[in-house]
């Protein structure tokens, strides 16, 4: 172990020949046995054990049930053919969906990924998403074909039918890599031609030229091909594995075709004539078999058939002969007994998996010295800054980041915080001693010794002395134990300088932003005054680790490149961070997250005096996983919050065991809703057409208001008003001293726009950075104009200048892009009605950027457009905005963040507010107050005395609220998309149970060549709690499902309806509680937040009474 320690720090020095690669797949695919035989290959452990003892999953509960849940780090020493050494760092990563952050933060780390395939199961949903996610961290990708034996044992295929499976499965991997690449390619094209145009309209010179990066991509080198090295052929649990170039070196001596041509021929639709010396293309249309069938898998074939099915010791024996390769004697015994022992020595030998893998690595995988610009500028950027903004300090540190400076600045990247068991600690295991250190050791203990009886001779009282004696002897062995809590370990990598141990460096929060600081201050007078900067930490770093699997190394310092654990951080350090010697080191981008956490629980210890540890725990807990949140809920209780039903059960396991080490209760799952309204229905109770009337009206009102008849719009006109708002839905509300008055109602926001709201809430984000910046610039302009009016002069070319700097032109494009779209949505449903909403739209919540819209109808309000800080700012020259504008947004957030039917945020809403009138409303409301209280009655929330601006934002709140109850009001549900791949023996089970549990299948095809059925079917997240283990149950294992989030969908029925008819009465029963799958949820809600819910607790009254008299 030291010596490949020692060896490995000898090669860290060298990043030419360095490779940080990280195994991605979809769930079971086989990484972790595949990074068995590569761990194998260094000895870490042995040959025969590989690819039974998966020993990256070195957690008891990966091991029990079979799946990954970390990503855990190995550092492996290979050797090539060319005899070059080299140090590949391999990080294996889970493949459960629940897991996917764990994926993000080992991507994060890499340069290049082994994506592997079972080749059986083909692309799956996971093969996909890591694709992704490899393409947007920039990682070069090889591809792995793995469980190729499943072809020959379980599917039966002949060599000619496997090689035409592995072309499809290789072409449907290639179009997903064409699909990204073409996404890429539309989406800069597109911003091209924004960027164009924005540069026309406001004239900036920050020019991007996307065109000259794409012009360099060469877009051969995206795919996967056989020809090209980039694919290996394996079996990882019988340990073989093979490139092309293998065989084609193998034939070329064999046949004398030049090896070239076969590296080219041996994958594709080629076959031989080997009596005529050629190669012929077309082998499918002629219905010959091809070279890779014939010269490849066959050869693999015919082995498995002798050792495996025929087992015919002497054939076995000519086989190994000819292979040139020795089989020791015990494996030998093993061929009636166990075959695949004898079969996995064999293919050890003569194609192992380790070497085959690990030289494509390094053939084709990058070093850390080839990062591209464009890999530095998005881990520096972010998606919302532009490089070009930098402070000049910021841009020199490019340079050492492409050129792995050792000696640069440090740079560090930490993306996760790794507990770590104390006894996997290098300081906690016994080193043996020299013998000079026993001897000082021997010698010490005597004089301590001799001490003690001196002390205790002298001493009478001694007892007391005895006491000391033990205490000292605790204290003792005190010093040499390492406290049993969780250590935590960074897992890191430098990417330039050389990291030591004892190291002072600035931690980098992630609102940490250099352009600020720098443009403001000099560096100098920010290290004197570091207190005032609340995102720079100056930290020590402690212990530097090799990561090997389960264990940790010392290491002195680490050069750039390289993947390390750093200890000494957890004070400082929740989830990721930044690390430098320099305040100029911008904080890097944060991790890309697939999949949003769902599932929250509560948590209670059993004894409520250890309410401490559970808190101390929970917090652990907190750092030590990248995707759960730990949060306190405004009721006191303590929630956390997980991806899934598996990631849920690891963290609850964590918390008892390492974390929190007490017993303590679970709340049932929470299930997250969402509330909505959906269109008026288009018919009344008489059936009558209801647009009609609507229409009628909106005439005759339009018509009287236009008149000037005094008396007509005293009363007459107003009611019609009103009747017309009350077709509509429309509330009116006025401020307590009735100052003002508003009218407003709800409505559903076109579906499109709502999922382009949803998906693009970061860029909302940036859009309200952007309009605050906007207001205050107007703000700013505004009293400048008055000021130089009062002079006499009014400046009327005076456009405002933003402060845009800081925002990258591309966060720019982006939300002129999004504008666009959103307009020509608007634009394209319903004629009429979303006619120059875009423009209108006055804020998006909850959070200022949820899919719920405030859109401007007031006519006599000219308010600037919420996108005024993008598409220039000519237009706002005469706008301005009113002095409560700001309590009207905020009582929106409010109202969206939690709505009325269990106060759960609101979810595709658009808020109209049509009037807003000033003036003395009181004699008015007079009047409309005597009137009935039908739903367009006049709502007062008056009575609350203080500023005005504050009374509004609660009395706005609860008018928003007031206005989405005027409507069909619904509740929405969490779906999953669940995928589950199963046998047709099984496939009505699946049916069965996703039919009980309120699923739809929505997708269901069979894969070509076999009896497994891709099921693809949406399904409640409230009702998926055990849905995976009955799926399992019920089909004796054959079928496990995979649920991922996917989207919010509407209950269709009306949490309030009841009954009216009789046939309905009968039918459901007087309250319809039991069918209500709405007011089912929204009442389970309600009962866990503490609300009132309607409900008859005693349902038969007499009965009961009878009951208690004949007791
Ligand atoms: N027949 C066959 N089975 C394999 C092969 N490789 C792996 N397996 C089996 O596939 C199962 C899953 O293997 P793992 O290595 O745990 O898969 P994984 O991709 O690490 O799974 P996660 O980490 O949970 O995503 C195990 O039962 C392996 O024995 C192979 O080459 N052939
Ligand atoms: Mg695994």
């Amino acid at each position: 172990m030291a010596e490949r320690v020692s060896l490995i720090n000898v090669l860290q020095k060298n990043p030419k020949n360095i490779r940080n690669i990280c195994i991605l797949a979809h769930v079971d695919h086989g990484k972790t046995t595949l990074a068995d035989s590569l761990i194998a290959s260094n000895g870490i452990i042995s040959q025969r054990l590989a690819g039974k003892l998966r020993y990256m999953d070195s957690r008891e509960d990966e091991q029990i049930r079979g799946i990954t849940m970390k990503s855990s780090a190995i550092s492996l020493y290979f050797k090539s053919g060319d005899a070059n050494e080299y140090l590949i760092n391999l990080i294996d990563s889970p493949g459960h969906v629940d897991f996917s952050s764990e994926v993000s933060t080992a991507v994060r780390l890499c340069d290049g990924a082994i994506v592997v395939i079972d080749v059986v199961e083909g692309v799956c949903p996971q093969t996909q998403a890591v694709l992704r996610q490899a393409w947007l961290e920039r990682l070069k990708p090889m591809l792995i074909f793995n469980k190729m034996d499943r072809l020959i044992t379980e599917l039966k295929l002949t060599p000619q039918e496997a090689a035409m499976h592995l072309q499809q499965i290789l072409e449907k991997v290639n179009a997903v890599t064409g699909s990204l690449f073409s996404a890429e390619v539309l989406e800069k094209s597109n911003k091209n031609t924004t960027s164009n145009e924005a540069e026309v309209e406001t004239g900036s010179d920050i020019v991007y030229d996307w065109s000259a990066g794409l012009e360099l991509t060469d877009d051969s080198h995206l795919y996967f091909s056989p020809n090209a090295g980039n694919v290996v052929f394996a079996s990882a649990t019988d340990g073989w594995g093979f490139t092309i170039d293998h065989f084609s070196k193998l034939y070329a001596k064999k046949l004398g075709i030049q090896e070239n041509v076969l590296l080219k021929t041996l994958w594709g639709d080629y076959y031989a004539n080997v009596k005529a010396k050629k190669i012929f293309k077309g082998a499918q249309a002629k219905g010959k078999k091809c070279l890779f069938a014939q010269f490849v898998l066959e050869n693999i074939w015919s082995l498995y058939d002798t050792v495996l099915v025929r087992r015919d010791k002497d054939k076995c024996e000519k086989i190994v002969q000819s292979l040139n390769i020795n089989v020791s004697a015990r494996d030998k015994r093993l061929i009636s007994t166990e075959p695949k022992s004898y079969l996995r020595a064999i293919c050890n030998q003569w194609i192992p998996l380790s070497q085959a893998v690990l030289s494509s690595v390094c053939l084709h995988l990058p070093n850390p010295l080839s990062i591209s610009d464009e890999k530095v500028e998005g881990l520096m950027c972010g998606n919302s800054h532009s490089f070009d903004s930098f402070p000049n300090e910021t841009k020199d540190l490019k340079p050492e980041f492409l050129n792995c400076d050792q000696s640069g600045k440090v740079i560090v990247l930490v993306s996760k915080m790794v507990a770590v068991d104390p006894s996997h600690l290098p300081q906690a295991k016994k080193r043996p001693l020299t013998e000079e250190e026993i001897k000082e050791k021997r010698e010490a203990a005597r004089q301590k010794l001799l001490e003690r009886q001196n002390q205790l001779e002298k001493n009478t009282s001694g007892e007391e002395n005895q006491e000391c004696a033990a205490k000292e002897i605790q204290n003792d062995n005190e010093d040499n134990e390492i406290s049993d809590s969780p250590h935590f370990v960074a897992f890191a990598r430098v990417f330039s300088g050389t990291l030591k141990k004892g190291q002072e460096l600035f931690l980098l929060g992630p609102k940490h932003s250099p352009t600020e600081i720098l443009c403001n201050h000099r560096i100098e007078n920010v290290l004197a005054k570091l207190d005032d900067y609340p995102h720079i930490t100056k930290v020590s770093i402690g212990d530097l680790y090799l990561l090997m699997g389960r264990e940790l190394s010392s290491l002195d310092e680490v050069p750039p490149g390289n993947i390390v654990g750093i200890a000494g951080l957890e004070d400082h350090v929740l989830k990721s961070a930044t690390l430098s010697t320099t305040i100029a080191c911008p904080a890097f981008n944060a991790l890309s997250k697939d999949t949003a956490p769902i599932i929250r629980v509560a948590i209670e210890p059993k004894l409520l005096s250890q309410m401490n540890q559970l808190m101390e725990g929970l917090r652990l807990l907190n750092q030590a996983d990248p995707c759960v949140q730990v949060l306190v809920q405004e009721t006191g209780e303590h929630v956390i919050v997980t991806a899934g039903e598996v990631h849920l059960q690891r963290c609850l396991d964590d918390l008892k065991q390492r974390f929190a080490k007490i017993d303590f209760n679970v709340s049932t799952p929470i299930v997250p809703f969402r509330e909505t309204v959906i269109p008026r229905p288009k018919f009344d109770v008489m059936n009558e057409l209801l647009e009609t009337q609507e229409k009628d009206l909106k005439q005759k009102f339009k018509s009287k208001d236009q008149e000037d008849d005094a008396d007509e719009q005293s009363y007459q006109v107003k009611s019609r008003r009103k009747n017309y708002f009350e077709r509509k839905g429309c509330i009116s509300v006025f401020t307590p001293g009735q100052e003002y008055e508003f009218v407003l109602r709800a409505v559903p926001l076109p579906e499109e726009v709502t999922r382009i709201l949803e998906s693009n809430a970061d860029d909302l984000k940036i859009l309200d950075r952007l309009d605050v910046t906007f207001r205050e610039e107007l703000k700013r302009k505004n009293q400048m104009d008055t000021t130089i009016e009062t002079n006499g002069e009014s400046d009327t070319n005076n456009t405002i200048p933003i402060e845009q700097s800081q925002i990258k032109s591309e966060a720019l494009k982006r939300l002129k892009s999004l504008y666009n779209e959103i307009k020509e949505k608007f634009e394209k449903t319903e004629k009429g009605m979303w006619l120059n909403v875009a423009d209108n739209i006055w804020s998006f919540g909850p959070r200022r950027n949820g899919c719920n819209v405030l859109i401007n109808a007031v006519k006599d309000y000219d308010r600037p457009s919420i996108w005024c800080g993008i598409l220039g700012h000519d237009d706002t020259r005469n706008k301005q905005y009113r002095e409560l504008d700001r309590s009207i947004t905020s009582g929106f957030q409010l109202a969206t963040l939690a709505g009325p039917l269990c106060e759960e945020p609101m979810h595709g809403v658009a808020f109209i507010l049509e009037e807003w009138n000033a003036g003395d409303f009181s004699q008015q409301n007079d009047v409309d107050s005597t009137e009935s209280n039908g739903h367009m009655g006049t709502r007062k929330f008056g009575g609350i005395k203080g500023s005005l601006s504050g009374q509004l934002i609660s009395m706005m709140k609860e008018a928003f609220r007031s206005a989405f109850q005027n409507q069909p009001q619904r509740l929405m549900a969490a779906m999953y998309t669940c995928d589950i791949q199963a046998t047709v023996d099984v496939l009505g089970k699946v049916y069965a149970v996703l039919g009980k549990r309120e699923g739809r299948v929505v997708k269901e095809d069979m894969k070509e060549g076999s009896d497994i059925f891709n099921v693809v079917a949406a399904l409640p997240v409230a009702e998926s709690f055990g849905f995976a283990e009955e799926i399992r149950k019920r089909t004796s294992g054959l079928a496990s499902p995979q649920l991922m989030f996917s989207h919010w969908e509407v209950v269709p029925s009306d949490p309030f309806w009841v009954p009216t008819t009789e046939e309905e009465m009968q039918h459901f029963g007087e309250k319809a509680d039991f069918e209500n799958q709405a007011t089912k949820y929204m009442n389970t809600v309600r009962r866990r937040k503490g609300l009132f819910v309607e409900e008859k607790t005693v349902q038969h009254a007499e009965k009961q009474r009878t009951l208690t008299k004949n007791k």
